[in-house]
Parts: structure tokens; C-alpha cells; sequence
């Protein structure tokens, strides 16, 4: 927040529209006419593009030969769509415009390196739960001066793109949603559903962290993970925790999560439209749980369960998507479930999101809750158990495999960019975060 004040003097304050023939994506100052004609997002940072005579990063054309595919839909072959250079950081450099320290690491030269343990959320101090909760309201209520979000009414074709100011929780929020949406005519999506779905999830987290990190000025701050299988319900839809729901599925008044409005959940099944509401003055949307009350999944996983998904020896098989057995990666998103009495449809990751059975249970709009977070959290700590049993495990290389998911594309809509498979070799500690009780 400390960063580029001015910015939102120069920004109308909340509508930019560009022409047809100008195509963007996100970081504010990549979405100026000029950098949307270039088709550049390198940002000048203390001067120079991407921090360059700092020595922090240079402005990279991240492909070889210009040739362009024909591409469905602009969310794929990420960020071609939009540009053909973007910052490439040097060393523990990171950020769009090479400004920040990659995760695990800080200080002006980013070269002191740090670590937090994310803690279980019902064994916070109680001051460490005032602090997760008052920096989730104020993320949810101040505007973002880095990012806006785009909305658009066709995700194959340069339409005529709206960015709009958001809230730094609500870009958290847009992220997933611009990831998770389905492409057009097809169930597939950049997030889900494939072999990059643990790794998207561990970045997504990793961006909302630091940026409530920077919002509030502690660098200690961290997401709490929620382990469901102490418990047979939901334990945190309390007062004290995320709000208890009444008989409609809305949080009762107590709670401040009551006041939260959703994003994006007015467009949910007009596909190729990105979050654009097809009425203007339709009322925005509050958060909606009704946790065990959908018939098919009364249920929370177990610790069977985890058990069941660690061990799978495999990272992913074929055909890499929700049919995929033997798997660590279906297993752990819950598409493959263990076969007993329970008769399950879906388990682990993908059955919480559906007892959860409201806001949290629809894809693309499911961190509109910010129980995803926590959630997530829970799994990202499953990958991490499951990827230090298996050091030798390899990314899949298979043309089955959405491009957006395969191992040498960046995930959407990342700055800067993200490969999918440098994600299975990167261990805990280097990314600066390890969880404990
Ligand atoms: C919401 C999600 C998700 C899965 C489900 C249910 O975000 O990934 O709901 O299948
Ligand atoms: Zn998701």
C-alpha cells in the first residue's frame, strides 16, 4: 500500500474502458493504452523497467517465435493473450515490476531470508485470531493501488474490456474466478481439474498472503489452516470463527462476514462473459453456507481419507482429470474417492467445497468465503507432506493435459510468471512457510 500512492490519482476511480483493439490484464500500470498497444507489461520501477539498472529484473520476451495459435479462449496460453513481454526477475527479485522479494525472503536487496509456521486455526492465541480476522476485513474493504480486474463479455475475442478497481481481498477473490471459470464449450478450466490444481492453489495463497502482508504491515502475518478431520461439522461456522448461518444460508448479523458482498457471482453460468453483471443495478450478492445441508454430501474427509490420498504413489496419471486413478493429485482434489460405506461421489477437497453447500461450493466463485482460505490451507499442507514423501516425483508431460495446466505453461493469470512444474520441486522452507500444530 506504501507503494505508487500517486497512481490512483492518475486512474479514474473506478471505471477504465479501453477500445476494442487494446487487449490487457491486470497489474494497473500494464493496463495503460500504452503498455496494452505494446503489448508489454514491464512496469518502471525507481526508474527503469522491471527495476533494471537496480539490478532487480529486465523486460523479457518470454517467447521465442512470434507466431501467434489460434487459442480458444484468452485465459489459455497465459499471458499471450495480452502480451508478449513481461518482467523476468533476477534472483530472490519478484513482482510484477520486480519490487517485491520472492516468498522467504526480505529486506531492500530481498536477501534476508525469513519463515513463518502456519498454525491450526483453533490453536491461535487469541491474538493471533483478532489479527487474522481484522486483516481480513480491512483486505476486504480498502482498494488495491497495484491491480484491477477485468471484465469482459467474450473470452475468445479483443471485445471492448472493462477494468475495474477492487478491493485487494475482492483481486484475491477475482483471481480464482478468472482461473476457475470453465472455458467456453468446455468443462475445463486453468485451476481445476488437472495436475496444476495443487500448485495454482499454493500460489493463490502465497499471493493473498503477502498482500495482506504489505496491506498491514506485518510480515508475520499468516494463513491459519483448518484441519476438518478433528471434527464431524463445521466447527469454524461459529460466532467466533466465520459466522454461524441462518435457516437461508446467510451469516447472521454478528458476524462481519454478514456485510460481505460477493464478486463475479452474478454471471455464474453465462459463459465467455468475465464477471460482468448482465444487470448493472442487480443486487450484490451476500455470502450463502449451509453446511451438511445438501443430501449428497452431509459429510466431512476423515483422517482415512488423508490417509487414502498420501498414499497414492503418483503424482497424476492418465488421462489427468477427474477420471484419473491411483493418483495423488485426483485423490487429494477428491474426484477419486476410497470406496466404503459411505458411497461417496466426491471426497477431500472437492467435498468440503460441497458440504459446505452455498458460496464455497461453487467454483468459480467459491473464495468469494474466505473459509476457502483456510481450507486450502489444510491442502496445501497435504501436498507438502505428500511431495516430501516423494522427491523424485515428476510433473506430467502429456498432450491430454490442458495447456493451461501443462508442465512448461504459466499459470493464469500470474505476474509474473509462474510455470506450473517449478512448483514440484520446490520444497516448503524455500518458499518461506512450513506448518505446525
Ligand atoms: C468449489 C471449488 C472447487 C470444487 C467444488 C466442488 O472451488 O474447487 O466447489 O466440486
Ligand atoms: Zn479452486
Amino acid at each position: 500500500m506504501r507503494l505508487l500512492p500517486w497512481l490512483s490519482l492518475l486512474a479514474p476511480p473506478l471505471l477504465l474502458l479501453f477500445p476494442a483493439a487494446l487487449q490487457a490484464q491486470f497489474p494497473r500500470l500494464c493496463t495503460t493504452p500504452k503498455a496494452l498497444k505494446e503489448r508489454k507489461c514491464c512496469p518502471k520501477w525507481r526508474g527503469s523497467p522491471c527495476g533494471m539498472q537496480l539490478g532487480r529484473g529486465a523486460c523479457y520476451s518470454y517467447r521465442m517465435f512470434f507466431f501467434r495459435t489460434a487459442y480458444i479462449d484468452y485465459r489459455e496460453d497465459w499471458p499471450y493473450a495480452f502480451y508478449d513481454s513481461v518482467c523476468k526477475c533476477n534472483g530472490n527479485f519478484d513482482g510484477f515490476d520486480c519490487s517485491q522479494c520472492k516468498p522467504g525472503f526480505k529486506g531492500p536487496r530481498c536477501q534476508q531470508t525469513f519463515s513463518v509456521v502456519r498454525k491450526e486455526i483453533t490453536s491461535l492465541t487469541a491474538e493471533e485470531k483478532s489479527r487474522f480476522f481484522t486483516a481480513l476485513e480491512k483486505a476486504k474493504r480498502t482498494n488495491s493501488e497495484k491491480y484491477v480486474i477485468l471484465e469482459s463479455n467474450d473470452t475468445r475475442i479483443a471485445g471492448k474490456y472493462e477494468f475495474k478497481n477492487a478491493t485487494v481481498y475482492d483481486q484475491y477473490i477475482w483471481l480464482h474466478y478468472y482461473a476457475a471459470k470453465p472455458y467456453r464449450n468446455s468443462t475445463r478450466n486453468a485451476a481445476h481439474e488437472g495436475p496444476a490444481f495443487p500448485f495454482w492453489h499454493r500460489v493463490f495463497l502465497l499471493f493473498i498472503e503477502r498482500e495482506i502482508r504489505e496491506l498491514t504491515d506485518d510480515d508475520s502475518f499468516f494463513i491459519p489452516y483448518w484441519d476438518w478431520t478433528k471434527t464431524d461439522h463445521c466447527n469454524l461456522c461459529t460466532k467466533g470463527y466465520f459466522g454461524v448461518s441462518d435457516e437461508n444460508g446467510h451469516i447472521r448479523r454478528e458476524s462481519p462476514l454478514s456485510r460481505w458482498k460477493t464478486l463475479c457471482s452474478y454471471d455464474d453460468d453465462s459463459l465467455g462473459i468475465i464477471c460482468l453483471p448482465r444487470n448493472r443495478n442487480a443486487p450484490l450478492q451476500p455470502i450463502i453456507r449451509k453446511p451438511g445441508k445438501d443430501v449428497k454430501y452431509p459429510l466431512l474427509p476423515t483422517a482415512s481419507d488423508v490417509r487414502y490420498t498420501l498414499a497414492a504413489e503418483k503424482f497424476d496419471t492418465p488421462p489427468y482429470d477427474g477420471g484419473a486413478k491411483l493418483s495423488f493429485r485426483s485423490r487429494l482434489e477428491g474426484f477419486e474417492v476410497p470406496q466404503d460405506s459411505r458411497h461417496l461421489l466426491y471426497s477431500m477437497h472437492n467435498l468440503v467445497h460441497l458440504y459446505l453447500n452455498g458460496t464455497m461450493s461453487s467454483v468459480p466463485i467459491s473464495a468469494n468465503d474466505p473459509l476457502f482460505m483456510v481450507h486450502h490451507a489444510f491442502i496445501d499442507m497435504i501436498l507438502e507432506e505428500w511431495l516430501q514423501g516423494h522427491p523424485g516425483a515428476e510433473y506430467p508431460r502429456d498432450e491430454r493435459i490442458p495447456l493451461a495446466q501443462r508442465a512448461d505453461s504459466y499459470m493464469t493469470p500470474f505476474f509474473p510468471l509462474r510455470r506450473n512444474d517449478d512448483y514440484l520441486h520446490n520444497s516448503m522452507s524455500d518458499l518461506g512457510y512450513s506448518y505446525g500444530l
